[in-house]
């Protein structure tokens, strides 16, 4: 989870455990397994709870700038896929470095900030999280140049795999939702698509376009993590963009189920095997 100081990255990631531990899975076709950060995710949901709404307050609180030699913060979410006859546990691991560290980070590649952002060459996708406000905003252009430097910085680090997800997450839309239609799925990708917000990120789709080139997939996303305090709304389009990046990151061949033989006069246990194996 990549993006500017106060882009709605720990948002994002509060409201996504807080679906999945609700159940509102969408379209994501995993169920909740574990989390070895049960502490950290009830801390955010803590503080996301005493949320009043009220702008300008802290949904969740600013991500410490850790100690130089820490690697930054980890959060664990352990899933099982909703086929039943897949019985894997995938570990999943989000990492929420402060935006102080990325925008460091971007803008020149000296030893401590790449040990910091050690985790990028060995990820298996993206999110890169903008505020959609504020891009339309007075210092939009800006924000869109330094996301835009952001995706490149990410881009030339990842290194040479096949076909990783970078999503670019518009976040915050219900602050410009009243000037801006989030496209249909089959226009996303069109940057007239997004009307106003469109015409003000032409460094970010360059640099989307550039991504493109090294073989990642891209695809961009309005979502509202907070659109409201928790107990008077929901968060729209949260499940989108992981959805979206698993079934990239997890799309590997799959082993063929054995099939064992089952003898006649079979006891009570191994005769269920047969209701399976025999459709
Ligand atoms: N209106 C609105 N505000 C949000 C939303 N998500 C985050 N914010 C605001 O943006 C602030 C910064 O978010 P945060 O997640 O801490 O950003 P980070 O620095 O990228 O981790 C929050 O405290 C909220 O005030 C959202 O979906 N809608
Ligand atoms: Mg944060």
């Amino acid at each position: 989870m990549l993006g500017p100081y106060d882009a709605g990255k720990t948002s994002l990631m509060a409201s996504f455990f807080l679906q999945i531990a609700n159940g509102h899975y969408g379209a994501l076709p995993y169920r909740f397994a574990s989390s070895r950060t049960l502490y950290g995710f009830q801390d955010l949901v803590d503080r996301a709870n005493r949320w009043s709404g009220k702008q300008g307050e802290q949904v969740v609180e600013h991500t410490p700038k850790e100690e130089p030699e820490d690697p930054g913060r980890f959060l664990h979410i352990g899933l099982r896929p909703s086929e039943p006859t897949d019985d894997r546990h995938l570990d999943i691991l989000l990492t929420d470095v402060a935006g102080e560290w990325i925008e460091e980070w971007t803008r020149r590649a000296d030893e401590s900030a790449r040990r910091r952002l050690a985790f990028v060459p060995r990820s298996d996708g993206f999110l890169v999280v903008v505020d959609a406000s504020a891009l339309l905003g007075p210092s939009g252009g800006k924000m869109d140049a330094a996301v835009g430097r952001l995706i490149r910085r990410i881009v030339a680090s990842a290194g040479e795999r096949e076909g990783r997800g970078l999503a670019l997450v518009f976040s915050k839309f219900d602050r410009v939702i009243d000037q801006i239609a989030p496209p249909e799925e089959t226009a996303c990708q069109e940057r007239s698509a997004w009307g106003r917000l469109g015409k003000v990120t032409g460094a970010i789709w360059g640099a989307l376009e550039r991504a493109r080139e090294a073989r990642f997939h891209t695809s961009p996303f309005a979502v509202s993590a907070f659109p409201r305090p928790l107990h008077q709304g929901q968060p729209a389009g949260v499940m989108a963009p992981f959805t979206w990046l698993m079934a990239l990151a997890d799309r590997r061949d799959r082993w063929p189920r054995p099939s064992f033989p089952i003898p006649h006069g079979a006891s009570p246990f191994q005769a269920m095997r047969r209701s399976e194996a025999e459709p």
